[in-house]
């Protein structure tokens, strides 16, 4: 599954929905990529993976159809250039705070004339072989830095997307701890971010941890959500089918 098969839905005015994998394993990867999400995004930056997982969990995704995106940690060329030769479909960059730092990850993900990629696409090649030039570049907006350079951070040629990152923006905007999507302050923010995105073109995202934040998200006017993780998810499934054991069983 190819970054072109978001591209195209997108295009028709779709939203794509996934869920983090925070988990460093190929099976958990494989398992999700066939549950009915579009793209998976695997997390590098908070995730407990390494770049010699990736590998297994790319092949793992690959055999389901949610397009798997990466999380790298920081927007370091060599990490960001490893994971598009391992078969990401594309790059999800966190903490840019200035348009120097879009630029610089975005071209570490395109070719000469448009970027200095070095040329190696070992894996990619193979399972994209028309579009491993083009893999999908969102920058993640979640500071109050990006939010001062918001215009000329989305104005960066060959960014495909802004990707909300709604709770470090939270902290870095001085509005408390833990995001709160009702809280005007934010929406306020979120409203910019779309604008911003509407008018340079770009596919607006965000990371919402509740279903009903998710849809309210999509309400609004994203296109790209990211809701959940597969740590979270086990988490909640056992907690609630203990609760559940203990409140009918009295011993
Ligand atoms: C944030 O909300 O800060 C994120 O990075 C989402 O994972
Ligand atoms: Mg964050």
């Amino acid at each position: 599954m190819t970054a072109n098969v978001l591209r195209a839905l997108w295009h028709e005015g779709k939203t794509a929905l996934g869920t983090f994998v925070t988990t460093p394993s190929a099976w958990i990867a494989e398992l999700l990529a066939h549950q009915g999400y579009d793209t998976l995004l695997i997390d590098k930056q908070h995730g407990l993976i390494d770049l010699q997982q990736i590998l297994a969990m790319l092949r793992g995704a690959s055999s389901g159809r949610a397009v798997p995106l990466v999380r790298v940690a920081w927007a370091d060329p060599a990490e960001i250039m490893q994971c598009l030769d391992a078969g990401a479909a594309g790059i999800v960059c966190p903490m840019i705070s200035h348009p120097e730092e879009a630029t610089r990850f975005v071209q570490a993900c395109r070719y000469p004339p448009q970027g200095y990629r070095s040329l190696g696409p070992i894996r990619a090649g193979l399972v994209d072989p028309e579009g491993y030039g083009q893999p999908l570049t969102f920058a993640m907006i979640e500071t109050a830095g990006a939010m001062e350079h918001l215009d000329r951070i989305a104005a960066t040629p060959g960014l495909d997307g802004l990707f909300v990152g709604p709770w470090d923006l939270t902290i870095s905007m001085g509005l408390g701890q833990g995001a709160d999507f009702s809280d005007e302050k934010l929406l306020d923010l979120l409203r910019g971010i779309l604008n911003a995105c509407q008018q340079y073109g770009l596919v607006p995202g965000i990371f919402a941890a509740r279903v009903q934040d998710a849809i309210d998200m999509q309400q609004l006017g994203f296109r790209y959500i990211i809701q959940s993780d597969d740590s979270k998810m086990l988490g909640q499934a056992a907690k609630t089918g203990i609760k559940a054991f203990r409140d009918a069983v009295s011993t």
